[in-house]
């Protein structure tokens, strides 16, 4: 295990560590691969993580937790996966974190450059009862690209929320904060 704090060791005791495990809502971030989920993670979770290989395999996940209002949650980013069938090794233990940690929102972060192609999954995942939020990442490149992207008609579609972002400059990580907090605010 390898703690990833920008090497500055914390105080004693750690306290942002033993506090991941007691009880908090989990929030997992899940997609293909290179679409912004680590930028993501670290936008939400700041420097403090650590990166350990899921048990049993060679597959590295990271942790870390996130302070939206007055709650604490532990993040996970998963490695990416393209669908609920895994095929390779990190497939399946995105998938496992999935089924075995039950988290209590999926973050599904896509590449709004290519949103057609990535919806399918999106489906999959609402279909299959998860509490998913869509961030559709990458605007910026889609912009640029000219496409328009009526997120609230999607939502609406969908009835999941939509956040669109760009990552990298934290565009719309206000706004998936609030979204966290409505989806976490009523018991279920
Ligand atoms: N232009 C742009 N690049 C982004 C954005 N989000 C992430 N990236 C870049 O996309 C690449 C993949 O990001 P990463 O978080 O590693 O993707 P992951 O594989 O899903 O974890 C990196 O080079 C990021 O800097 C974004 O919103 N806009
Ligand atoms: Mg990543």
């Amino acid at each position: 295990m390898e703690i990833n704090n920008g090497g500055k060791q914390r105080g004693p005791g750690r306290p942002e560590k033993e506090s991941t495990s007691q009880g908090h809502d989990k929030i997992a971030i899940v997609g293909n691969p290179n679409v912004g989920k680590s930028v993501l993670f670290n936008n939400l979770t700041g420097s403090y993580t650590v990166v350990s290989n899921y048990p049993g395999t060679t597959v590295e996940v990271s942790r870390g937790t996130a302070k939206i209002g007055d709650r604490t949650y532990e993040v996970v980013d998963t490695p990416g996966m393209y669908s609920l069938l895994p095929i390779t090794e990190e497939e399946k233990v995105a998938r496992q974190i999935l089924m075995d940690e039950k988290p209590r929102v999926l973050i599904h972060v896509i590449d709004a450059k290519n949103l057609e192609r990535m919806l399918g999954f999106t489906l999959q995942l609402v279909e299959a009862s998860f509490p998913v939020i869509l961030v559709l990442n990458m605007m910026d490149e889609a912009g640029k690209r000219g496409k328009k992207i009526h997120s609230e008609e999607l939502e609406r579609e969908l009835h999941v929320p939509v956040v669109p972002m760009v990552a990298t400059t934290s565009r719309g990580m206000g706004v998936l904060r609030g979204r966290i907090e409505e989806y976490t605010s009523h018991e279920n």
